[in-house]
Parts: structure tokens; C-alpha cells; sequence
């Protein structure tokens, strides 16, 4: 009994600590980018405390195994014992196992409710994939038939291209601090929008609108692309997430209206949406999109 009340109490001592550490130390580790939105941050922290549980698991069942194969090899113990079964160790190795899968499942669906959960304020913005490239659309603002489309680049990717290589890499800019709502299809096969940096990764489905949402905490440029096998140029689709200032993204509003030959909007009127004090399309539009209309 002594040993299995050690065994307990360094679980304890081992997977308590850990959970602690999970919840509040989000950084760069095990592979992942630094979270820099809510979502990306509560996906981390349940892979975080998955990790940290089945570390510890392992190291008690690998370390048990090891020890018993040590101390009990028929060398050191020349007449084996005969028992079998003891229902209270049996019982104990049923519950506490019970108990740490559903401690997951609880976590997990508690992680899924967030990230599938859209809210109802902020900005929307429809992604279209398309052989090979993205097209994205604002149609918070819109007028009519005329949708607000992001600006074609006109410049090489500094990071992205390489001598030989130019690569021209299409900017979904949206505001810090906002709630950026997803609208996802694809025009012709099936891609996948992946930003990794914000904790997305959703199936554009030519005929299908998929919705996601994140937060993006911090302004900058974070690149992002295709994660579905989609064709040959599937490994060039590249794009960006660019986050800027909630005043620099009133003013590329008014550029990209301008550009699709509609007047600028009062700056206050974006604002407004930006800030949800104004209701955002919330019922997924795609009206510029060649994606809806060609798949039909
Ligand atoms: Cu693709």
C-alpha cells in the first residue's frame, strides 16, 4: 500500500504544479508559434495540459514497469508468489484514469465552445481560396452588389521570396484588438486557411461557407497559408495576416472603397464597427465571391 500511495501522492505533486504552470506560461514552446490571440492562446494552453498529464502518466508507468522488472526478476526471487487480484488496486487504477479522461473531454469541449463560438460584435471578413491564391472581402462595407476587396500586392515578399523567386503574397489586414469573424470557401477544390500565429485553421469548401473568429492581440505582419493538398502550386499559397492600428485600418478601408470605385466612408462609421457600437453581416454573405456562385 505504501507504494501506491506514493505513487498518488507524486502524481499529485507532479501534475499539480504543472497545471498551474500550463494556465499561465503560454509562450513559444513544444513546436507552437507565441499564441497572439485569445483563441490561439486557449488552444495552446489545453495542448499544454494534455502534454503535461500524459507526461507524467508515461513516466509513472514506464518508471513502474522498469522498477517491478528490476526488483521482482526471477534471479533475486527464486519462489514467485502465487495471489492474483486485489480489488482495491483494481478499483484505484479504473477511477483515477476515469477521472483524468474526463478532466480532457471537460477541458477540451470547454476549448471548443470558445473557439467555434463567434461573437456578435466586430468585423467580418470572407476568405475565398481559389488555384492558388486568396482573395478577401470586407463586407461590412460594402454598398450593394459592389463589395470592398483587399489590395492585390504589388511588391515581393521580403520573407517569402527568395533570388529567382518573387512571390507576391496577398495582406488580409484587419485591426488589433477587434473581433475578426471568418467567412471561408473556396472557388474550386478544397483548401485550408491556416494562420497560425492566431490560432486558425478551417477548410475552404468551394459551396460551403466555414466560419472562425479570432482577436489578434498584436499589430504586425504574420504569414499564413493553404493546409490542404490542393494542386500542384498547393506549397506557394501563401498569404498574410496583417494587423494594424484600429486608425490604419479606417484609412485601408477607404482606400480599397476608393479603389472599387465607391466613396470613402466617414471614418467614424468604421470606427464604430470596429469598435462594436455598429452591427456587423453576420449571416455569411460572399457576394463578390466567385466562390458561392461557381460551385452553386
Ligand atoms: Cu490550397
Amino acid at each position: 500500500m505504501r507504494i501506491l500511495q506514493n505513487l498518488f501522492l507524486t502524481l499529485l505533486a507532479t501534475v499539480l504544479p504543472a497545471l498551474t504552470w500550463a494556465q499561465t506560461e503560454t509562450a513559444h514552446w513544444g513546436g507552437f508559434p507565441t499564441p497572439l490571440s485569445s483563441v490561439a492562446e486557449e488552444t495552446t494552453i489545453l495542448y499544454n495540459i494534455i502534454f503535461w498529464i500524459i507526461t507524467v502518466i508515461f513516466a509513472i508507468v514506464v518508471g513502474g514497469m522498469v522498477w517491478i522488472m528490476l526488483r521482482y526478476r526471477a534471479s533475486v526471487n527464486p519462489t514467485p508468489a502465487t495471489f492474483s487480484h486485489n480489488t482495491l488496486v483494481e478499483v484505484i487504477w479504473t477511477v483515477i484514469p476515469a477521472i483524468i479522461c474526463v478532466f480532457i473531454a471537460w477541458k477540451s469541449f470547454e476549448t471548443m465552445v470558445y473557439v467555434r463560438t463567434v461573437p456578435e460584435k466586430g468585423i467580418t471578413v470572407e476568405v475565398v481560396a481559389y488555384q492558388f491564391g486568396w482573395d478577401f472581402y470586407y463586407p461590412d462595407f460594402a454598398d450593394g452588389a459592389t463589395n470592398v476587396a483587399a489590395a492585390e500586392p504589388t511588391v515581393a515578399h521580403e520573407q517569402l521570396s527568395s533570388a529567382g523567386v518573387e512571390r507576391l503574397v496577398k495582406e488580409m489586414v484587419v485591426p488589433v484588438g477587434t473581433n475578426i469573424k471568418l467567412h471561408v470557401t473556396a472557388s474550386d477544390v478544397i483548401h485550408a486557411f491556416y494562420a497560425p500565429d492566431m490560432g486558425v485553421k478551417i477548410d475552404a469548401m468551394p459551396g460551403r461557407i466555414n466560419y472562425a473568429w479570432f482577436n489578434p492581440d498584436k499589430e504586425g505582419e504574420y504569414i499564413g497559408q493553404c493546409a490542404e493538398l490542393c494542386g500542384s502550386a498547393h506549397g506557394e499559397m501563401f498569404f498574410t495576416v496583417k494587423v494594424v492600428s484600429k486608425e490604419a485600418f479606417v484609412d485601408y478601408i477607404n482606400t480599397q472603397r476608393v479603389d472599387a470605385g465607391l466613396g470613402p466612408l466617414a471614418p467614424l462609421k468604421i470606427m464604430q464597427m470596429v469598435n462594436g457600437e455598429a452591427e456587423s453581416i453576420s449571416a455569411p454573405s460572399v457576394s463578390a465571391a466567385e466562390g458561392v456562385a461557381t460551385a452553386g
